[in-house]
């Protein structure tokens, strides 16, 4: 049966207010968790505040959900010792209290970061296709790359099922140019999101993030085969971010590669 309640960590965070008021939609009910305060609107369930590090209180977190949405951790580049503590640490204690709570299916929020050093294909280049070595270009890419590695782990030794999206940029709208390739609306996350939670005998399936944007970088065909239809394209934004920022040259190390300038000068995780 098509899961129902579903854990959705890192509740707090950008993308995780973006999907709670986009997922319910879908017919689930939400379990909110974040280590912050969640500002929950009126109608919305109260949150667990919880950190990745407490087994005690994610044991208690998912235990009677069909599926996680796991998006909590450090979202940027940050020091060795923190990315440590919260995406590989956290991501395998929250896998721990899945085994252990008998949670079948995780949607987990990966990133191109995990591959940011693949060279973007320029010209008539072919798409990157989802299995492409892994390069990860942070500290941070290098913990999605442990993440999907965990998640493959996890149905091989245990039988949890997991989507690994490596997600492009999931904002209202497109800031640069360079997201005018990687650029997930919100509609199409919640649609990829419901996608992962729903397709049958997922396995461990590796797919990419993002809307069917014009400039579109890499194969969306494993996100399609779990039923993903994207309804939405960057192209609208394009004449006015190129005309403020220019095209992408091809010479600038800055977008040499998928990651862009998590390659050469990432953006700090603020805390
Ligand atoms: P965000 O930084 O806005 O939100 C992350 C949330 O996780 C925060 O509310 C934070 O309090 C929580 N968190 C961090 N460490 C935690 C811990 N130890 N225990 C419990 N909660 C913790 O990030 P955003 O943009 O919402 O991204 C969500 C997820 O999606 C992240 O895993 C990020 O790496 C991934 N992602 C997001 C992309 C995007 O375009 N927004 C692109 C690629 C990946
Ligand atoms: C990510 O992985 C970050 O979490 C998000 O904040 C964006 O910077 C995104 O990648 C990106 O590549 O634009």
């Amino acid at each position: 049966p098509a899961p129902r309640t579903v854990l959705l960590t890192g509740a707090a965070g950008g993308l995780g207010t973006l999907m709670r008021g986009l997922l319910p939609a879908y017919g689930y009910e939400l379990r909110l968790l974040d280590m912050v305060a969640v500002e929950t609107a009126e109608g919305e369930p109260a949150a667990i505040k919880a950190d990745l590090a407490d087994r005690a209180a994610l044991r208690e977190a998912v235990r009677g959900v069909d599926a996680i949405v796991h998006l909590a951790g450090i979202s940027l580049e940050s020091t060795f010792e923190k990315i440590l503590k919260a995406n590989i640490e956290g991501t395998y204690h929250l896998y721990e209290a899945a085994r252990e709570e008998g949670v079948r299916r995780i949607v987990f929020a990966s990133s191109n970061h995990a591959i940011g050093f693949t060279p973007r294909p320029q010209g008539e280049d072919p798409l990157i296709p989802i299995d492409a070595p892994r390069r990860p270009d942070t500290f941070y890419g290098l913990s999605k790359s442990f993440g999907e590695d965990l998640a493959q782990f996890y149905w091989d030794k245990h039988g949890i099922e997991t989507v690994s999206v490596r997600i492009g940029s999931c904002f209202m709208e497109p800031t640069s140019v360079r997201m005018l390739s990687v650029w997930m609306s919100p509609g199409d996350g919640a649609r990829l999101f419901h996608a992962a939670l729903t397709a049958p005998d997922v396995g461990h399936t590796v797919v990419y993030g993002s809307s069917a944007n014009t400039r579109l970088w890499w194969d969306l065909s494993s996100a399609r085969a779990l039923g993903y239809e994207p309804q939405d394209d960057s192209e609208q934004y394009a004449e006015k971010l190129i005309a403020e920022q220019g095209e992408l040259s091809e010479d600038n190390p800055d977008h040499a590669y998928l990651g862009g300038h998590f390659c050469t000068n990432p953006p700090m995780w603020p805390h």
